[in-house]
C-alpha cells in the first residue's frame, strides 16, 4: 500500500497541508506498511490492536462477488483508473498527429500493458480490417528481388514465428529536458518508452521467400498505409540477423489498433519512428532513401552546423521510476529505490545509483530477466533521514557504453537538439517529501 502513496500521477497531487493531514493521521497506517513490505521497521502496535481496516469484516468477506465472465475481456481494478496514457498540452497541436506518454511511475517489471503502451501517431489511427489488409514486398528493380509478393494476414500468420521482448523509444523521448525546462514527471520525461513481448515473422524469412538478392541489396524501405506517408530506411544487415520482424502479436493477443494492428515493423534497438505500423510494403534497394521522416523528422542538429541523418540506435539510457517527480514520500525511513534501464546495442551490464547527485554511486540490483534490447528492472535500498536528496541513476551496457552526465553530451551534442537525449536524470528530493525535475550542472 505505501506504493499507493507513491504512484501518485501529477493531477492527483496533494498540496502541503493534505500531506501534512495524511502525516499525522495516517502515520501508523504507513509505518506498518513499510514493515510489512520491507521488514525494516517495527510494526505498529496500538495500528494493530484498533484499526478499524482489520477489526471489522467488510462486505466483501460476508457476501456473494461477481459473476463469472461478468467481463469478456478484463479490465484493470476501479482503483487503479488514474494510471493512464496521458497527452501533453503544450505538446499537442493537432489531436490526430500527436502523443500519449506510458506512466512508467506506475509500473512494475519490464513489460509495458497493452493499453498504457505509449502512442505516437503522425496522422491518427486507424483499426484496420485484418482480412483487407495486404503487405506487398517488392525490389526498386526486378534484379533485387525475383519473385514480388502480396500477403495477406492469413498468409503471414502461417509462416514460423518467433516471439521476442523489446522496448521501444521515439528518438524524442525527453525531448524537452534539452531546453531544461523541468517537465514534471517522469511519466512526461521518458514516456515515450514501452516494453512489450511481439510476435510475428523475421522479415529475412519474407524476403529470402520473394529471392532479395542479399549481395547487392543494401537497404529495405518500409511503408505504413496510414496517411502519414511513414517510410523509413532500414540497414539491410540488421535484417539479415533475423531481428527485425513483422510482427503481429504483442503481449500474447494481436497488436492494438494504436500499435499498429494488424501489422507493423519490430527493428529492435532502433528508433521508434522506423517501427512503421500498419506495415503494407517492404522494398528492397541498394541506397538510402532519404524519406521526409529521415531528413526533416529525427535528425540531430550537431554544434558544427551539420545534421546527423539516419540516426538509428538508442544509446545506453536509464531513468529512475519510483521515487520521481511529483511524487511525495510521506515518511522517513525505508524506500525502495526503483527505474529501468535499456539500449539499443545489446544487455545492461550494470546500473548505479547515486542518492547525492552523482558524487558516490552504488551498483543497484538488476531484477531480471535481463535481455538484449530490452527495458532491465533495478532496485535498490534508501533509507531516508528527511534530508535533501538527488537521485540518480547511470546505466552501463554490455558493449561498455555508459550513460552520459548532461555536461558530457553538451560538449558532443551541443543543445539544439531535440532527439535523441539518453544523458543521466536527477530527481531532488526535497525535505518536505516531493520530489521534482532538477538539471545539476
Ligand atoms: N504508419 C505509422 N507508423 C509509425 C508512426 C506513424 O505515425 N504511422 N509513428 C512512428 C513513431 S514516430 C513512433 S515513436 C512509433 C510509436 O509506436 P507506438 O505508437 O506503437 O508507441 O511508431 C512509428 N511508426
Ligand atoms: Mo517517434
Amino acid at each position: 500500500m505505501l506504493s499507493r502513496f507513491l504512484r501518485r500521477a501529477p493531477e492527483n497531487f496533494l498540496n502541503r497541508d493534505q500531506i501534512q493531514a495524511v502525516r499525522s493521521g495516517r502515520r501508523g497506517f504507513l509505518a506498518g506498511a513499510v514493515a510489512a513490505a520491507a521488514g525494516a521497521l517495527a510494526t505498529d502496535r496500538a495500528r494493530a490492536q484498533g484499526d478499524p481496516d482489520i477489526l471489522n469484516l467488510p462486505a466483501h468477506s460476508k457476501g456473494l462477488g461477481q459473476p463469472v465472465a461478468a467481463r469478456g475481456y478484463g479490465v484493470p481494478s476501479e482503483w487503479e483508473k488514474n494510471l493512464q496514457r496521458r497527452e501533453s498540452p503544450g505538446l499537442t497541436r493537432v489531436p490526430q498527429s500527436s502523443v500519449s506518454f506510458a506512466p512508467l511511475q506506475g509500473l512494475f517489471g519490464i513489460i509495458t500493458p497493452s493499453g498504457l503502451h505509449f502512442e505516437r501517431h503522425h496522422q491518427g489511427w486507424w483499426d484496420i480490417d485484418p482480412s483487407k489488409h495486404r503487405l506487398m514486398v517488392n525490389g526498386s528493380d526486378d534484379s533485387l528481388l525475383k519473385r514480388p509478393m502480396v500477403f495477406s494476414m492469413d498468409e503471414l500468420m502461417r509462416l514460423p514465428s518467433v516471439s521476442r521482448m523489446h522496448f521501444i523509444e521515439c528518438g524524442a523521448n525527453t525531448g524537452m529536458e534539452w531546453g531544461n525546462v523541468a517537465v514534471p514527471t517522469v511519466q512526461y520525461t521518458h514516456g515515450m518508452l514501452s516494453c512489450s513481448e511481439f510476435t510475428g515473422v523475421p522479415l529475412r524469412t519474407l524476403l529470402e521467400l520473394c529471392g532479395a538478392d542479399f549481395k547487392r541489396a543494401a537497404f529495405v524501405l518500409a511503408e505504413g498505409a496510414d496517411g502519414s506517408g511513414m517510410t523509413r530506411t532500414i540497414p539491410m544487415n540488421m535484417v539479415m540477423d533475423g531481428q527485425v520482424l513483422v510482427a503481429y502479436g504483442q503481449n500474447g493477443e494481436m497488436l492494438r489498433p494504436e500499435n499498429g494492428y494488424p501489422l507493423r515493423l519490430v527493428v529492435p534497438g532502433v528508433q521508434g519512428v522506423s517501427w512503421v505500423k500498419y506495415l503494407r510494403r517492404i522494398e528492397v534497394g541498394d541506397m538510402p532513401y532519404g524519406t521526409k521522416d529521415e531528413t526533416i523528422h529525427y535528425v540531430d542538429l550537431m554544434p558544427n552546423g551539420l545534421h546527423r541523418q539516419y540516426t538509428s540506435i538508442q544509446e545506453v539510457k536509464s531513468v529512475i521510476t519510483s521515487p520521481s517527480g511529483g511524487q511525495v514520500l510521506l515518511e522517513k525511513g525505508f524506500h525502495t529505490v526503483t527505474g529501468l534501464a535499456w539500449s539499443g546495442r545489446g544487455k545492461i551490464r550494470r546500473v548505479d545509483v547515486s542518492i547525492d547527485g552523482g558524487r558516490n554511486w552504488k551498483a543497484a540490483r538488476l531484477e531480471g530477466p535481463v535481455l538484449s534490447k530490452c527495458l532491465t528492472r533495478f532496485n535498490t535500498d534508501f533509507v531516508w533521514d528527511g534530508k535533501l536528496a538527488f537521485f540518480q541513476s547511470r546505466a552501463v551496457d554490455e558493449t561498455g557504453q555508459i550513460q552520459p552526465t548532461y555536461a558530457e553530451l553538451r560538449k558532443v551534442r551541443a543543445s539544439r537538439s531535440i532527439y535523441h537525449n539518453n544523458a543521466i536524470q536527477s530527481w531532488a528530493l526535497m525535505e518536505n517529501g516531493e520530489v521534482g525535475n532538477v538539471q545539476l550542472v
